[in-house]
């Protein structure tokens, strides 16, 4: 089996030169240790930032990567300003706020540092793809790196590409706010497996590729690009026994001691964040404020310990959000500080892991009450260091760790009254439920812990693509074989559907104009020897005239209901019954769309197509299941038929279908007949095809074909292959 790339924006170690020596030492932080059971398991290489370091010449580099690559690390390295603009400005001032949906804290001055950020996703991919062997597997990190999958897939095609998204992915409407938002997408797609840490943030993605790139996933998977991608949620978790052993330790045991000792009869409150307006630091202290408001038996028996680690110390946005965070502590602790109690503790400096654990182990109820958090580890942290049983989780219902931790008191941050008495109660539970909800929070965290979380995304990336899209991408062989038997056939006839099979799918359908290829592509084939096109489709004879009407090609409108067979000859209808049904149903279909923004009508002589290509996805699909109900129940006892086809509902007198058409060809002895299309229309005539003719279905989706194309592209560079 081949290795795992990792790949992230910093790496799991962090180099200091210190005395003209290179110090190495692991970093913290969630991703890290979450990554760290897998890369010491298993062969892996870890490609990422090894922290800001001085100018180095050429043999100090080298020098750096030999030590690098004893811990299985290759560097990528940035120069300060790429810092500034990729990690500062791009990924910490535009995606960072967008996706945690603080959409008035996103840069809206970016464009050198979005070319930045492009630039130094392409220099991972070229260090991932330098490392590159045959039968690796690479796993990319978070919203820094969103470009790297497709720029890997683009050096290494057959690469196994995984991505996972540490932070939340917002809906649809807030992400479509940023500007590059169709590239960040299409680089996030180049991966076979797209990760989540909950099901809310794979359906916003899934709805952004709908809205922005038209794509439609089918559940947790979708084909882009004639490739297969994956989505998952894989909700991340912490090195549970790890915190355990460190909570049950001698020396957090007696540093729980001093802290407890130290509170006297007072309750400890504990809030441990980096310092981020994502983490709802003046929301919990106006919470806090409002407690002891409410509730003054409170005033000088509580103290709040709140450890804010320094974090992105040279934005502009973090400095004044510090000076307004430090004011309203004051405020609060001015105005209820006693002689010997100060309610709110604020230490703004990061803690060694000892003291932190024993924060965790000491506190009588923790406050993790961020505005937006992926997930948040803090709060499984803490769980995993309750070895005692005891302790009170207060849990924003914004982070995404709410989605698993549902014993704990979720609260909405932004509603500080709300917290103030989710606090209190907190504070007030009898011992007997805060030990039955803890038991039930260890759990979950003890159970899907951080290796579970690695094990299982790496386990379903290594899973191959699903068999259809198989079949359906690797049809070259066979093709190539049709292809020959079809240039040597005497009478070779063509019936060809258009949209969906010589041209994709437009908006709107009146935007779906062949384009001078295509036409030139069709009189090419149409002046082959022994050979004549007809283009079949369901659209109306008008448009089927304005088209093709001067092109060599036999034509048929509304699904066969009107024929042209050969350049200036006239259109002909297929006998049918009287048409009034049209003047009774049509005002029906005219509802149903008033009511879905976007949809339109086409009316044809036979039959009425609505459309809702345009329409919200989500309305137009209710609507459409609307419409089918509302129009089968019209149609039973009449001689028509509800036909659905894609982002469509046609109405239609039954018996005209495009399997109509074979019988006015005129079908010869002797002729080879090949039929193209790519919906439910089309296999009326493929079932319609007399022995020896065959049908190529174009895209996914079921079909009595026996030959397949993935796309219009394709379906037209089959058919210039019988040019050759
Ligand atoms: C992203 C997402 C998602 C904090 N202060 C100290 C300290 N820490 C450690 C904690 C914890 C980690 O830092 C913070 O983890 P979070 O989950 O809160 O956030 P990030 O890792 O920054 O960010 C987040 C996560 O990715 C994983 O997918 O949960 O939503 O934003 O491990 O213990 N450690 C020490 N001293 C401190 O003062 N030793």
């Amino acid at each position: 089996m081949g290795r795992l790339l990792i790949v992230s924006n910093r790496l799991p170690v962090t180099v200091k030169v210190e005395e003209g020596e290179f110090r190495i030492t692991p970093s913290a932080g969630g991703l890290a240790t979450g990554m760290r059971g897998l890369h010491e398991g298993s062969d892996s290489l870890w490609v990422g930032w090894p922290g800001e370091l001085p100018r180095l010449s050429e043999a100090r580099r080298e020098e750096l990567e030999q030590r690098l690559a004893e811990f299985r690390t290759a560097p990528v390295y940035l120069s300060q300003t790429e810092v500034n603009r990729y990690y500062e400005g791009f990924a910490n001032g535009v995606l960072w706020p967008l996706f945690h949906y603080l959409t008035d804290r996103v840069r809206s001055d970016a464009w050198k540092d979005w070319q930045t950020y492009s630039e130094v996703n392409e220099r991972f991919a070229q260090r991932v793809a330098a490392e590159y062997r045959p039968g690796d597997t690479v796993w990319v990190h978070d919203y820094q790196l969103c470009l790297v999958p497709v720029l890997l897939r683009q050096l290494v095609p057959e690469a196994r590409i995984g991505f996972f998204l540490h932070i939340p992915f917002p809906s649809s409407d807030v992400f479509r706010i940023v500007p590059w938002r169709t590239e960040i997408l299409e680089g996030i797609l180049g991966s076979d497996l797209v990760g989540f840490h909950t099901y809310p943030y794979l359906r916003h993605f899934s709805r952004s590729l709908n809205l922005l790139l038209g794509v439609e996933p089918d559940g947790e998977r979708l084909v882009y690009a004639n490739r297969e991608v994956r989505l998952g949620v894989f909700p991340m978790g912490i090195d549970a026994t790890r915190f355990s052993a460190l909570a049950e330790s001698a020396e957090v045991a007696a540093e729980v001691q001093s802290i407890r000792e130290e509170l006297g009869k007072r309750k400890l409150l504990l809030g441990v964040d980096r310092l981020d307006y994502t983490k709802g630091l003046p929301e919990r202290m106006l919470a806090m404020e409002r407690l002891l408001e409410r509730e003054p038996s409170w005033r000088g028996r509580i103290r709040f310990i709140q450890v804010v680690v320094p974090s992105r110390t040279k934005v502009e946005s973090y400095k004044a959000f510090r000076r307004n965070l430090d004011e309203l502590v004051g405020r609060v602790n001015g105005r209820y500080a006693t002689i010997d109690s100060v309610p709110i503790h604020y230490l703004y400096q990061s803690v060694s892991e000892h003291q932190l654990v024993a924060l965790y182990r000491a506190a009588d109820v923790m406050l993790v009450t961020p505005l937006r958090d992926g997930m948040n580890l803090v709060a499984k942290e803490f769980v995993a260091s309750r070895s005692d049983g005891d302790g009170v989780l207060v849990l924003s219902e914004f982070a995404g760790a709410a989605a698993e931790l549902a014993e704990a008191l979720q609260v909405n941050p932004y509603d500080a009254d709300a917290a103030a008495m989710a606090i209190h109660r907190a504070l007030t539970m009898p011992r007997e439920e805060r030990r039955t909800r803890m038991e039930a929070l260890q759990r979950r965290v003890f159970t899907y812990d951080a290796y579970r979380w690695a094990d299982t995304f790496w386990k379903r990336l290594q899973e191959p693509p699903a068999a259809e899209v198989d079949r359906m991408l690797s049809p070259a062989g066979p093709m190539q074989e049709l292809a020959a038997r079809l240039r040597a056939a005497k009478h070779l006839v063509l019936i060809l559907d258009y949209d969906g099979t010589l041209a994709p799918y437009a908006s709107s359908p009146q935007l779906a104009e062949p384009d001078e290829e295509l036409k030139r592509l069709l009189k090419a084939l149409s002046s082959r020897p022994g050979t004549s096109v007809h283009v079949v489709s369901g659209r109306s004879r008008e448009l089927m005239s304005r088209w093709f009407g001067r092109l060599p090609l036999g034509l048929h409108a509304e699904h066969g209901f009107w024929s042209r067979p050969q350049l200036g000859g006239e259109w002909r209808p297929l006998k049918v019954r009287a048409l009034e049904w049209k003047r009774r149903i049509l005002p029906l279909i005219e509802l149903v769309a008033a009511r879905t923004p976007g949809s339109l009508i086409e009316e044809k002589t036979a039959a009425i197509t609505w459309y809702y290509r345009m329409a919200d996805p989500e309305l137009g699909a209710r609507r459409f299941e609307e419409l089918r109900r509302l129009l089968e129940k019209e149609v039973s006892g009449l001689p028509l038929e509800v036909m659905t086809g894609p982002k469509s509902l046609e109405i239609r007198v039954r018996g005209v279908h495009k399997g109509a058409i074979l019988d006015r060809l005129g079908a010869k002895r002797g002729i080879t007949l090949l039929a193209m299309g790519d919906d439910a229309t089309d296999e009326d005539l493929f079932g319609a095809l007399p022995a020896g003719g065959t049908a190529v279905h174009v895209g996914r989706g079921p079909s009595s074909a026996a030959y397949r194309v993935a796309d219009p592209a394709a379906a037209r560079r089959f058919l210039a292959s019988l040019l050759a």
